[in-house]
């Protein structure tokens, strides 16, 4: 296959790969290449173990889902398996809108069918016959590929009324979102394919109970999806020896900004910060790392050797969210760049909750006031930031409202911002 120069990932130096094997080195239009690099032997062994026992292979292999929150799939999967009401959903959430994060997009792109067969394997374990793949709007070549991707695996009986000859139905819808970031919340995703205007609802009750349609629904990021294949062909106990004991498998790190070779690196968890920045090629004069995104917090130079796992990155107060990791170096202004965040959630807010339609707004305007008299925090702006991100925290209803003073105040409190 002609390597796409677009999804050439940087992987120098890097031990081998699992989720990116064939991405950049097989044909992503090409379902008998798919098969050729052991694309579809997970769902035959998916199909030999029984939907029980896949998932207790994905529960055992200690999967916890990529997107940022990293809950356990195996516990989100049993739970929708055993709702007695029907039909099942599954939902995979390919919004990817987080600034900094463009791992999906090159697994789409790179590995379409792995995405298909994944979903496939998901829907089996959970009871679904019902696939939704609610992708990100900006994703025009994704689009394409995954279209194609379904189109041929449904010509090959992958997908339909007899998948594999097994007796089990299965089949996916593509739906694309219109350039929302709050639509990647789960249930403003639902809505947002019921045709509703895409704000989020209350949970609980969760997803596993009342999803799309009001239905039972798995919703996985693809990221998530694609390692249920590892685990398959691996076995949970072979994949759990990936990582660490409570971040297990390989993680899809977004390397940008001040480095030389930004790109998506796939490397264990527990693999140190330090150690992934220097594959990276990371420039002199460093000045913070953002982890997580805009939803996340921004640590030092001197924490390089921060452990990349959920536990490592929560026990030292940050996140690891869905893999973002943006490199400053000391020519980027501080008081604009977080601005620049603020502007993003101001602009993203759905305007449901009064704490995160008003309080972006408010933190928008303390941050230009700041930026504007170049740099510096008069008293009372930093006063009020704390008071409005405490209450955007604790009192919006979903994610974004939760997080959108996250990076402004590790800002304030790591890298001592406005000091
Ligand atoms: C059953 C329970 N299910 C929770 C499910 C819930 C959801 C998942 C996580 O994302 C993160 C944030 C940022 N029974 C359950 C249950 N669940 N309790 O588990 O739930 P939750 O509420 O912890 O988080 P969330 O709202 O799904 C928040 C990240 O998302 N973020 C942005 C991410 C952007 C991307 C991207 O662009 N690709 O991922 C912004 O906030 O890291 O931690 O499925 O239903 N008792
Ligand atoms: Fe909408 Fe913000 Fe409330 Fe979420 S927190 S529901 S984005 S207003």
């Amino acid at each position: 296959a002609e390597p796409d120069p677009a999804l050439a990932v940087p992987q120098a130096g890097a031990p081998s790969l699992t989720l990116l094997t064939r991405v950049g080195t097989t044909d992503p239009a090409s379902l008998d290449d798919y098969r050729a690099h052991g694309g579809y032997t997970a769902l035959r062994r998916a199909f030999d173990l029984g939907p029980a026992g896949v998932i207790r292979e994905v529960t055992d292999a200690g999967l916890l889902g990529r997107g940022g929150a990293a809950f356990p799939t195996g516990r989100k999967w049993q739970a929708t398996a055993a709702q007695p009401d029907h039909p099942h959903y599954l939902v995979c959430n390919a919004d990817e809108s987080e600034p900094g994060t463009f791992k999906d997009r090159v697994l789409m792109e790179g590995d379409p069918y792995a995405l298909v067969e994944a979903m496939t394997v998901a829907a089996y374990a959970t009871g679904a016959h019902r696939g939704y793949l609610y992708l990100r709007g900006e994703y025009p070549r994704a689009l394409a590929r995954l279209t194609h991707a379904i189109e041929r695996a449904r010509a090959r009986g992958l997908l339909g009324d007899d998948v594999m000859g097994r007796g089990y139905a299965f089949d996916i819808e593509i739906r694309r979102g219109a350039g929302a970031y709050v639509c990647g919340e789960e249930t403003a995703l639902f809505n947002s394919i019921e045709g509703r205007r895409g704000e989020p609802r209350s949970k609980p009750p969760f997803p596993v109970e009342k999803g799309l349609f009001g239905k039972p629904t798995v919703a996985n990021n693809v990221e998530t999806l694609v390692n249920v294949l590892p685990i398959l062909t691996l076995g949970a106990r072979a994949y759990a020896a990936i990582g660490t004991p409570a971040s297990t498998g390989p993680k899809l790190f977004c390397v940008s900004g001040s480095v030389a070779r930004p790109g998506v690196y796939e490397l264990p968890f527990g693999a140190t910060l330090g150690e992934l920045l220097t594959l990276a090629g990371v420039r002199d004069h460093l000045r913070a790392v953002l982890l997580g995104g805009a939803a996340g917090g921004f640590v030092r130079p001197d924490e390089l050797d921060l452990p990349l796992t959920f536990e490592g990155t929560r026990e030292a107060g940050t996140t690891l969210g869905s893999g973002v990791v943006m490199a400053f170096d000391d020519t980027v202004p501080l008081p604009r760049l977080l601005l620049r965040i603020a502007e993003f959630f101001r602009d993203e807010s759905c305007g449901q909750c009064v704490p995160c339609r008003v309080g972006t707004v408010r933190q928008e305007e303390a941050l230009r006031r700041i930026a504007e008299r170049t740099g510096d925090a008069a008293a009372g702006d930093v006063a009020l930031l704390r008071e409005v991100g405490r209450a955007m925290r604790d009192a919006s209803i979903c994610g974004l409202g939760q997080t959108a003073w996250n990076a402004v105040e590790s800002a304030i409190d790591r890298l001592g911002a406005y000091e």
